[in-house]
């Protein structure tokens, strides 16, 4: 077994929340104690809920709807990834993000209690992505199965994690109903992974709107094709096909791009797993007023 793949064997619990090795106490402590900037651009989501699609759209807008320029570098190049320490890299991101300059492109996964403090405090835009948590989990379920630094999971072991707040990076729940009780805050903008999937031309829009971003005319469609499954799958920018320079290795053959649909969860929860989780969710989210879609 190569180094790579024990590095889940230093997974952990830090404040209820599941991290791997590539997250290490030092890591979290500076993280919370970085400086943000008032014109910093973060994209925060619970993990696998449509972080890649939606950095592609604000990279696309900010880069003036220059697709060669957003395309010059892979998306985990543009956007600092507060979340790990590089293997190999002599520097953390809170070191990083010290010496890039501004405006910077930022993306977490943190929940509240571990990301950036300033995070409460200042200006800096926050597009927040959530998706339905049915197929938030058959997502991560896949993700812990094909990274090599996440244990490797059957899915009725996964199901259980998940439900009881122990899989990677934590509670749905409480990262979700976090940013949904700031979804009013002038620097922060709350998108659904299935109103992308319905009218992904009105959610970019917004995204423009959000940063004072212009679309140029006739660049609308172009975007929205730009950004579909099927271009991203394909363009070896956003598929995370030369993830390694990164240090994020793959140990299984299902790509990173997988299915990219509303509903895929029902091919995994079983009738009673569904039941069971919807008592759970009916409890967590009752009077919230935060509503999915679990099919389209
Ligand atoms: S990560 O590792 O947390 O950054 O992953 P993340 O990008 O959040 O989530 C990956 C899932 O998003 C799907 N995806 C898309 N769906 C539809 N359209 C587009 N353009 C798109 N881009 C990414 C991707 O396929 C993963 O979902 P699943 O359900 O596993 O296919």
């Amino acid at each position: 077994m190569s180094v790579t793949d024990k590095r889940f064997e230093d997974e952990r619990m830090v404040d209820g929340v599941l991290h791997s090795s590539l997250t290490s106490d030092e890591l979290l402590k500076a993280v919370r104690k970085m400086e943000i900037r008032n014109d910093d651009i973060i994209v925060v989501t619970h993990t696998k809920a449509g972080t890649t699609w939606m950095q592609e759209i604000v990279s696309v807008l900010f880069y003036g709807c220059d697709f060669k320029k957003a395309d010059s570098k892979s998306i985990i190049e543009r956007f600092l990834f507060l979340d790990i320490h590089i293997p190999d890299c002599a520097v953390g991101p809170h070191e990083i993000a010290d010496s890039l300059p501004s405006p910077r492109l930022i993306k977490t996964h943190f929940q509240q209690h571990q990301m950036p403090e300033q995070m409460l405090t200042n200006k800096a835009k926050v597009v927040y992505v959530g998706r339905n948590a049915k197929d938030n989990a058959v997502s991560l379920f896949h993700f812990c199965n094909i990274v090599s630094h996440l244990r490797t999971y059957e899915w009725d072991s996964f199901f259980h994690d998940f439900c009881n707040n122990k899989a990677h990076r934590g509670s749905w729940f409480d990262i979700n109903l976090y940013w949904w009780s700031r979804r009013n805050d002038d620097n922060v903008l709350f998108i659904k992974y299935e109103d992308m999937q319905k009218d992904l031309s009105s959610v970019i829009v917004k995204v423009s709107e959000f940063f004072g971003w212009p679309i140029p005319d006739g660049k609308l469609d172009e975007i929205v094709n730009h950004c579909s499954f099927v271009s991203m799958k394909k363009n070896p920018k956003t598929n995370y096909s030369d993830s390694t320079t990164v240090g994020v290795n793959f140990k299984a053959s299902t790509p990173f791009m997988r299915k990219g649909k509303v509903g895929d969860w029902k091919n995994y929860f079983t009738v009673a797993q569904s039941e069971e989780f919807d008592k759970i969710y009916e409890e967590k989210m009752k009077g919230t007023g935060l509503v999915f879609d679990y099919e389209l």
